[in-house]
């Protein structure tokens, strides 16, 4: 299923510096066994290169901070910025018990608009009476200052605008150092969003959180919906979830997420630092988890059983398995008919690359060459690298925030989840707590991992391994389209969704299937095929 590819050929029309460079981005799964060759990850892309990335501000405003709905969100800098991280993500909100429709600030842009007057003379008074208008307008509980590079550059004080205008509301109001060129990537990003949601936010609530067993799910972001397949299917066994992190989460709830009893991270790059800080501070534990792909999450839930350890819940787990799986088995057995033995390109942002080679495999697909933008090595390798490297490149313009145990609400990991030490102990060495492998040892032997992959490589690596199907985002999209191959934007859904869980699988499998059997991509001629056209 794999071709043997030899990386020096496909990275020869480089210049030498820049193939040296990229030569460390790229391994291929070893047949043999043995564990993951060094990948180099998080590090600064090439200049010149087409790189997929995107930068700090879209980590912490677009992915991060933007999805909390009652939270009232300002873009300072150019209108730009803020119109490139609204509306594109698909992150779905709606109303709720604890939120009203009219404080759901989703569906809106806010921008202090900067323009050239105000980058000369500076933008504190601007942000500052912006933040005004606002509050008269809408009285939102809370709101976020997201900065852009010019703001870092012209040295607007946000940290002072933003304290003197939450003395004069009486409202919260946080502000994000995320300017763009920070780091090397949005994960630079979502560090500052995850230090400032844990120094301001969490654990500021008193609201005693009701459930017998309370989860939070960090790191999922409701794109097309996935987060409220996941909550159906938790809430039918018995959970409650406390809050996400952030898709269609709320001010009012995340205040109060340190009195869950477990944290599940599905999306383990964007909110790491989340996941282990409140084990310190609060003693939750933290499970990996996956909803992506029918035999991922059946693992998941009885792996979040397993930590809780109680008979009914377990009967109850599996009573929800068996009802679901015979819902959706005769569906997907229908698209896999279709799709057995295709094969995928998988390049996506930081953790779906490997997600959803479990929901492929679902299918009777297999991802022949998967990567990230700006994952780190961790992603790649697994959680025993985490110690020898740092968590983002140029760190020191994200300082790191150092957490103590709350003496009043700290208590012991196994008693976060009503079990006894030795129980809790078992499950940590056992490798289901607090654990977190990469993705090499789930790809396919003679597989590629790739990082930071550019238009070039891209175009290359499609022409050898031939796949029937690619993960894109919007900017490689229509440049696999061009060559004939059916893309799915994985960051979007394109308009689909949800796709968690046993129901979002069965939605995956037929966009897919549609995808992949329908008759236009045979009938494209690459326009530089085209007699005439000169090739452009
Ligand atoms: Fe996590 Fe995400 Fe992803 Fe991500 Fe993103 Fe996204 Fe993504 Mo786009 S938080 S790392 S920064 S799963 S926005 S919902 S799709 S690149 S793979
Ligand atoms: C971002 C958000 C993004 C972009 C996707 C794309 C998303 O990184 O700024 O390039 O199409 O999921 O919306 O990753």
């Amino acid at each position: 299923m794999t071709t043997d590819l030899n990386v020096d050929e496909l990275l020869a029309p480089l210049p030498d510096k820049v193939r040296k460079n990229r030569s460390k981005h790229i391994v291929k799964k070893d047949p043999s066994g043995g564990s993951c060759p060094q990948i180099e990850a998080n590090t600064r892309t090439v200049p010149g290169i087409i790189t997929q990335r995107g930068c700090s501000y879209a980590g912490c405003k677009g992915v991060v901070v933007g999805p909390i709905k009652d939270m009232l969100t300002i873009t300072h800098g150019p209108i730009g910025c803020a119109y490139y991280s609204w509306g594109t993500r698909r992150n779905k909100a709606r109303a709720d018990e604890r939120t009203p429709p009219e404080q759901i600030y989703t569906a809106m842009c806010f921008s202090t608009d900067m323009q050239e007057s105000d980058i000369v003379f500076g933008g504190e008074k601007k942000l500052a009476k912006m933040i005004d208008e606002a509050v008269e307008i809408f009285h939102p509980r809370a709101i976020n200052i997201c900065a852009t590079c010019p703001i870092g550059l012209i040295g607007d004080d946000l940290s002072a605008v933003a304290k003197a205008a939450q003395e004069r509301h009486g409202i919260p109001v946080i502000h994000y150092n995320c300017e763009g060129y920070k780091g090397v990537s949005q994960s630079a990003g979502h560090h500052i969003a995850n230090n400032q949601i844990m120094e301001r936010i969490i654990g500021t609530g008193t609201e005693k959180v009701d459930g017998k067993y309370v989860l939070n799910i960090l790191g999922e972001y409701n794109i097309g919906g996935d987060t409220w397949e996941i909550e159906r299917i938790l809430g039918e066994i018995g959970y409650t979830v406390g809050s996400t992190l952030t898709g269609d989460s709320a001010y009012a709830k995340i205040k109060n997420m340190h009195r869950a009893h477990l944290n599940l991270v599905q999306c383990h790059r964007s909110i790491n630092y989340i996941a282990e800080m409140m084990e310190t501070k609060y003693g939750i534990p933290w499970l990996k988890v996956n909803f992506i792909g029918i035999d991922a999450t059946i693992d998941t839930l009885r792996e979040i059983a397993r930590c809780f350890g109680d008979e009914d819940l377990i009967a109850r787990t599996e009573h929800v398995i068996e009802r679901e799986l015979a819902a959706v088995t005769p569906e997907i057995e229908r698209c896999r008919k279709v799709l057995k033995g295709r094969t995928a390109f998988a390049f996506v942002g930081g953790s779906r690359s490997h997600h959803y080679q479990f929901l492929l495999r679902n299918l009777g697909m297999e991802v022949v060459v998967a990567g990230y933008e700006f994952a780190h090595r961790d992603d790649y390798e697994g959680r025993e690298v985490i110690p020898t490297i740092k968590s983002d490149a140029d760190s020191k313009n994200i300082p790191e925030l150092h957490v103590e145990p709350d003496p009043e609400e700290y208590r012991p990991p196994h008693l976060h989840l009503k079990m006894s030490k030795e129980k809790y102990d078992e499950l940590a060495a056992s490798g289901i707590l607090n654990d977190y492998k990469g993705m090499y040892p789930d790809m396919v032997d003679g597989g590629i991992m790739i990082d930071d992959a550019n238009h070039f490589e891209t175009e290359e690596l499609v022409e050898i391994f031939k796949p029937d199907l690619i993960f894109t985002g919007i900017k490689d999209k229509y440049v696999t389209h061009k060559m004939g191959l059916p893309s799915k934007q994985i960051h979007s859904y394109d308009y689909s969704g949800p796709y968690t869980c046993f129901r979002g699988a069965v939605t995956f499998a037929k966009d897919v299937a549609h995808s992949l059997s329908t008759p236009a991509w045979k009938m494209i001629t690459p326009p530089w095929e085209q007699s005439g056209t000169g090739g452009d």
